[in-house]
C-alpha cells in the first residue's frame, strides 16, 4: 500500500504563520557566513543537536543547539539556508569511528521545548484535527521558528510498524498552536515527530520532539519489507547507491526513473532536491537528510550516518513534474 503522498498535506502555497511575526523571510539571511563554515566540506551539518551551535560558534565544541543570535530588536523567525546537506534529529554532525551518532524524536521534552498534544487518541479512518503547542523554558507556547526548508515546522506521523508515513506541515495560530488535520488509517500506536528550530529569548533551539498518537482496534503489524536497493511509486521506479554506515558519514545516491527505466527529471521541493527521512525500526529514532543542492548525474547527494546498527526504514520525498512522491526502502546496517 502506497503511503500518503505528502503532497495532499500541504501545497507550496500555504501560508506560513508565525505569531505575531507576520511573513517569514523578513530577517537579513545570516545564513551565509553560518554555512561558510562547512562549504565545499559536504559534511552533514546538524540541526537537532549541536548543528547550529557549532557553526554559529565555529568551533567544534559545544554540546547543546541552544545558541545566541545576532541581536534582533524584536522577537523575529528567521530562514535558514539548508543549501547544504545536513542532518536533522541527531546531536553528532560526524559521528566518531564506533560512536554513532545519538538521535531525535524520543522524548516529549528535550532543551527546555516540551511537545503538547492537546489529543493522542484517534479513530481509525476518520480525519481530525491534531493540535499541540511547543513550550519554551519559561512554560509559555513557543510562537517563532525559524523557517528551515521552506517551512517552520516538519511534522512526521508513522505507525509502530513503520507503515502509513505522513510528512506534513501544519500551521500555527497565533497563540502557538499547531494543528492540522490527520487521518490514521489503522488501529495501533503511531509516533508524531516534529522538527523545527524554536526562536527563544534570541536563542534558536532547533530539535526534534516526539509523541505516541493512539488509533484503538485490531492491531495488525505488518512486517518490515527485506532490504532492498530499488522501489517503485506508482509512476516511477526509485533506487539508490552508498551503503550507510556507522563508523562514518557514506554517501547515498539516489536515481529516479520512470517505470520504463528511463530517467526523469527530479525538481526541487521545500528547497532541495529531495528530503530523506530514516527511521530505526523498534524505537523510531528519527534522522532527517538533506542532498547536496546539485544533482550529481541527475542523482539526488545524500550523506548519512547511521546511530547504530539495526534496521532502518528510508523515506525519501522527491518531486517530479509538480507531484511529490515518497519512495521507501528498508535498510540494515552492520
Ligand atoms: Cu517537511
Amino acid at each position: 500500500m502506497p503511503d500518503p503522498a505528502p503532497s495532499t498535506a500541504h501545497t507550496e502555497d500555504d501560508p506560513v504563520v508565525l505569531g505575531s511575526v507576520g511573513g517569514s523571510p523578513s530577517v537579513p539571511q545570516n545564513a551565509g557566513f553560518r554555512f561558510a563554515a562547512v562549504g565545499a566540506l559536504l559534511i552533514v551539518v546538524l540541526f537537532a543537536g549541536y548543528g547550529l551551535g557549532r557553526l554559529n560558534n565555529g568551533t567544534a565544541a559545544g554540546t547543546s543547539a541552544v545558541t545566541t543570535r545576532a541581536a534582533t530588536p524584536t522577537p523575529s523567525s528567521s530562514v535558514i539556508d539548508e543549501s547544504q546537506p545536513h542532518v536533522h534529529g541527531t546531536t553528532n554532525p560526524v559521528p566518531a569511528a564506533g560512536a554513532g551518532v545519538a538521535v531525535g524524536g524520543l522524548s516529549l521534552s528535550s532543551q527546555g521545548l516540551t511537545l503538547t498534544p492537546v489529543e493522542t487518541t484517534f479513530q481509525a479512518g476518520r480525519r481530525q484535527r491534531l493540535e499541540f503547542t511547543i513550550h519554551g523554558p519559561g512554560g509559555a507556547p513557543v510562537t517563532t521558528y525559524a523557517v528551515v526548508h521552506d517551512k517552520p515546522l516538519h511534522l512526521i506521523v508513522i505507525r509502530r510498524d513503520l507503515t502509513g508515513f505522513q510528512h506534513l506541515h501544519p500551521e500555527m495560530s497565533a497563540d502557538g498552536t499547531w494543528s492540522i488535520d490527520l487521518t490514521l488509517s489503522e488501529p495501533g500506536s503511531y509516533r508524531m515527530i516534529a522538527d523545527f528550530t524554536a526562536l527563544v529569548g534570541g536563542a534558536e533551539i532547533a530539535t526534534t520532539l516526539g509523541s505516541d498518537l493512539t488509533v484503538a482496534g485490531d492491531y495488525v503489524p505488518v512486517a518490515l519489507p527485506d532490504a532492498a536497493r530499488a522501489t517503485t511509486t506508482e509512476s516511477y521506479r526509485i533506487s539508490y547507491e552508498g551503503t550507510p554506515g556507522t563508523a562514518s558519514t557514506q554517501p547515498l545516491l539516489m536515481t529516479v526513473t520512470d517505470t520504463a527505466g528511463k530517467p526523469v527529471a527530479v525538481e526541487p521541493y521545500l528547497g532541495a532536491f529531495g528530503h530523506l527521512v530514516v527511521l530505526r525500526q523498534n524505537d523510531l529514532a528519527y534522522v532527517h537528510v538533506h542532498p547536496e543542492n546539485q544533482l550529481v548525474d541527475g542523482k539526488v547527494k545524500f550523506w548519512l550516518a547511521a546511530p547504530s546498527p539495526g534496521t532502518y526504514r528510508m523515506f525519501f520525498d522527491f518531486q517530479v513534474a509538480g507531484k511529490v512522491s515518497t519512495a521507501t526502502w528498508t535498510v540494515v546496517v552492520s
